[in-house]
């Protein structure tokens, strides 16, 4: 708690009554004369066309699901179709007064959120910037095959390209938005202000925040929409993220000229279900969504219920609250009403409700609806609505025609993957501008103090200097993120105790004073909402760095790891970037839920660096690497390690910039007689276990820091191993399962003919890590390694083991799950 906040206890223990202001319910009053004045025909006209567009859309995918045709044409399309039939007014309604600079995030169903963002962002732009953008995007790939069978003004050629665009990514094609590698409930049209979409419910709202604080933080002109459903409003990711996105600090703390919160609004596409659980009524208790946003400020979020059934309520609400986000009185909750005709998916029987509610909702159809009421007022006739219906379906025919042909629309090539997976960028500043930094770096007080400390462990004699003196892991790492803060005017770092307490583990110790409040601060308790926010600043175009505590916090942010930050480069088919690091530590003394190294989980996810230094120069050196890069890096550290000083390289940790060679391995100590492969801390008691092997045994050990588990070049085990013939791998991960596996069974058919005997795996126990006292029956120990080398590989000489790493053993603790 920053000490400017005083918690008067005389204020706090008053006696008094928590008042809660009033939530509006359906306020919208049509009034055609001022609807007309504020629109103008022509625009209440383009509402209705664009609601019809979509409508057709989702009604020929429903055709295709269901039928394998449309219009006399045949297709199969084997994935997804969330369709939104029914919710057509409040995606066009949204977008009525957005602009490009303005964002929307959604769901799975979000097909005619897309359409609707894209049909007004072309209404706005003018002909030749339209153009340019249609050509430039992918090279222009999109654009070529509707100009063929386009005649006509630029906004008539870019509605066919969107509806192209979008369509050939749901049915997976090369030409899609996303080069088909998003599909259906991915689909997302960055230049038009259409940013991702999510097929985890929920999964957009930490996303958003991190938008929308990308455009506070950096002064971008916009606001971010997170429309999600009314299911979402359960998930644990989407409170996390609108606490996030409620902080007080942005008002109390952060510098005035920033304009306050970041301009988010949380909208709840309310449709009433989630698949089959009926939200009001069944599965929430709050009876009317929009209570929610009582609980969480004074303000309520400014929290309204809007009827989505009428697109001139929602555009209504939009305008206001845009407003309020603009002046950064955010952020905002909007329970936008509205029913989904269609089924949750096109095999949905609707078990879940009855007829009659079907038809009653049928028979206000926010389409037929508004139509009549255009007509009611004279802007239109029975006939013009069906020329503009006939008009959709042309549309719509020509885009499947397109879509469906593999010819036009072809797949990408498999290996195509390979090269999104990764962006593999070096950027040195994500914008250019200068860093807004406090002080000049040598008027810094950590760095100062560094100057007095030996930045190489062991003084002339080979002896230790003292703890304080040594210029320390953790000093390391401090000094790496200095220098990025200094070079990239986009970077921010934030988690929990990030500012004034100096980072969980004292890295940030002396960030406070160079930084504002923006560039570092402290968050709520939320994990998911750090890493997922992480994502949302990172592919906006920002980079980032979020700190969870313990790496033991990771399952918190699980669905963040393993869908969010690992997929969304690939998802876009490389058009967004990831410059993200989510710096994590491995625990020890305390206990089962804070002491476990789960390297072994985050290796298993695609799409992820993760590094794991051991020593201050790495730690440095692997540090400006992944904060140099563009793609999402897990960097894991060692809480046993922070303290340490540099014992690897004599000429001790450089004050000047420098990067360690991605992927690549160490060699600690050479060795011609066993390999033994040490990931992260566990090098310490490899190097024990190498001295003592050498010492009693005559056993020359060549020590390998493995410092990379993704990417990872075998080359240097491989040319090791080939010399030794014989492999130890030792980690803190615990056995079962751990990565030492994939890499003693990758070097086994690399190189099998080398081998002398198998690749011995020495891991933590398969159990909880007991109290600090016994964790060393826990965490492999140098009596381990000997112990195992002597079992398991070859007998040394004189050994008597203390501990049991037979064949014997393992297979019994596997038969027993332990
Ligand atoms: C985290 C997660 N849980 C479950 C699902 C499966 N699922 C997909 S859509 C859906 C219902 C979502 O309801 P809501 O958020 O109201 O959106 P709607 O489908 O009504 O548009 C469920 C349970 C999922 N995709 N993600
Ligand atoms: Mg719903």
């Amino acid at each position: 708690m920053p000490k400017s906040i005083f918690i008067d206890p005389k204020e706090i223990r008053k006696p008094q009554i928590l008042k809660i202001n009033d939530i509006p319910i359906n306020q919208y009053k049509p009034d055609i004369k001022k609807e007309m004045k504020k629109y103008g025909e022509e625009k209440l006209l383009k509402i209705y066309y664009d609601m019809l567009i979509i409508r057709e859309f989702e009604s020929m995918l429903n055709a295709i699901k269901t039928q394998g045709s449309y219009e006399g044409i045949q297709y199969n399309h084997s994935g997804p179709a969330h369709l939104s039939i029914g919710q057509e007014s409040s995606a066009v309604g949204q977008c009525v007064h957005l602009g490009i600079e303005d964002f929307i995030f959604g769901s799975h169903r979000s097909h005619g959120e897309v359409l609707a963002k894209c049909l007004s962002a072309i209404d706005q732009l003018d002909e030749n910037k339209l153009l340019k953008m249609m050509k430039s995007y992918m090279d222009g790939a999109c654009l070529k095959v509707v100009e063929k069978e386009h005649k006509g003004p630029i906004r008539s050629l870019a509605q066919d390209f969107v509806l192209y665009g979008v369509l050939a990514e749901i049915f997976g094609r090369a030409n899609g938005f996303n080069k088909g590698l998003g599909g259906s409930m991915h689909v997302f049209f960055a230049p038009f202000g259409s940013m991702p979409n999510n097929a985890i419910v929920g999964g957009a709202a930490d996303i958003s925040v991190g938008a929308a604080l990308f455009k506070r933080i950096n002064q971008k002109p916009g606001t971010v929409i997170c429309n999600i459903g009314d299911g979402s409003m359960g998930c644990g990711p989407v409170w996390e993220a609108i606490m996030l996105a409620a902080m007080d600090q942005y008002r109390t703390l952060w510098d005035k000229d920033l304009g306050g919160a970041p301009p988010i609004l949380f909208n709840f596409f309310n449709n009433f279900y989630g698949m089959g659980g009926q939200t009001s009524g069944e599965t929430m208790g709050y009876k009317i969504l929009a209570r929610v946003g009582a609980g969480v400020n004074p303000e309520n979020l400014h929290v309204e219920r809007v009827d989505g059934y009428n697109p001139l309520a929602v555009a209504d609400a939009i305008e206001r609250k845009k407003k309020i986000l603009l002046k950064g009185n955010g952020p905002v909750l909007l329970d936008t009403i509205t029913y989904r005709i269609s089924g949750h998916s096109p095999s949905d029987a609707s078990s879940y409700r009855s007829k009659e509610e079907i038809s009653a909702w049928q028979e206000i159809d926010c389409i037929g609806g508004y139509g009549a009421y255009l007509k009611k007022n004279r802007m239109i006739t029975s006939n013009e609505m069906d020329a503009l219906k006939q008009e959709a379906t042309l549309r719509i025919t020509k885009a499947l025609k397109l879509a469906v042909s593999l010819e036009i629309s072809p797949r990408v090539k498999a290996d195509f993957f390979e090269t999104v997976m990764f962006s593999n960028r070096h950027e040195d500043r994500m914008e250019q501008r200068t860093p807004e930094i406090l002080i000049p770096k040598k008027d810094n007080p950590r760095v100062k103090s560094l100057t007095h400390k030996y930045r190489f462990a062991l003084d002339e004699n080979g002896k230790t200097h003292p703890k304080v003196k040594v210029f320390s892991y953790r000093d390391a790492l401090f000094e790496a993120m200095l220098y990025r803060f200094y070079e990239d005017p986009t970077m921010v770092a934030y988690g929990e105790e990030n500012r004034d307490w100096g980072g969980a583990f004292a890295v940030y110790r002396g960030l406070t004073e160079a930084l504002p409040y923006h560039r570092l601060f402290n968050t709520p308790i939320s994990e998911g909402a750090i890493v997922g926010s992480g994502v949302g600043y990172a592919l906006c175009g920002g980079r980032a760095v979020v700190e969870l505590m313990y790496n033991d916090f990771i399952g918190r942010a699980g669905d963040e790891l393993f869908n969010q930050v690992a997929k969304w480069q690939s998802m876009s088919a490389g058009l967004l970037t990831m410059p993200l690091t989510i710096r994590v530590s491995v625990g020890n003394k305390y206990g089962a839920q804070h002491s476990q190294d789960w390297t072994s989980l985050l290796a298993h996810i695609p799409g992820l660096k993760v590094m794991f230094p051991s020593t201050p120069y790495d730690a440095k050196g692997m540090l400006n690497l992944a904060l140099h890069g563009t793609d999402p890096v897990v960097f894991f550290e060692s809480q046993r390690l922070y303290d340490i000083g540099e014992y690897f390289v004599p000429s001790g940790v450089p004050e000047d910039y420098y990067e360690v060679p991605e992927g690549e391995p160490i060699i600690r100590k050479e060795g011609k007689d066993v390999t033994l492969l040490t990931i992260g801390a566990a090098l310490y008691q490899g190097m024990e276990a190498a001295e003592e092997l050498e010492k009693k045994y005559k056993v020359l050990a060549e020590v390998i820091d493995l410092r990379f588990i993704n990417p990872l070049n075998y080359e240097l085990i491989i040319e090791s191993v080939k010399k030794t013939g014989k492999l130890v791998l030792v980690s803190d991960a615990c056995e079962r399962a751990s990565f030492l596996h994939t890499i003693a069974s990758n070097i086994s058919q690399f190189i099998f003919d080398y081998l002398d005997g198998p690749a011995v795996v020495v891991g933590s126990r398969n159990w909880i890590t007991p109290a600090a006292e016994m964790e060393s029956s826990f965490f492999p120990q140098k009596e381990w390694i000997i112990d195992a080398i002597h079992e398991r590989l070859y007998p040394l000489e004189g050994h008597q083991v203390t501990t049991d790493q037979s064949i014997a053993e393992q297979i019994r603790r596997n038969k027993f799950g332990i």
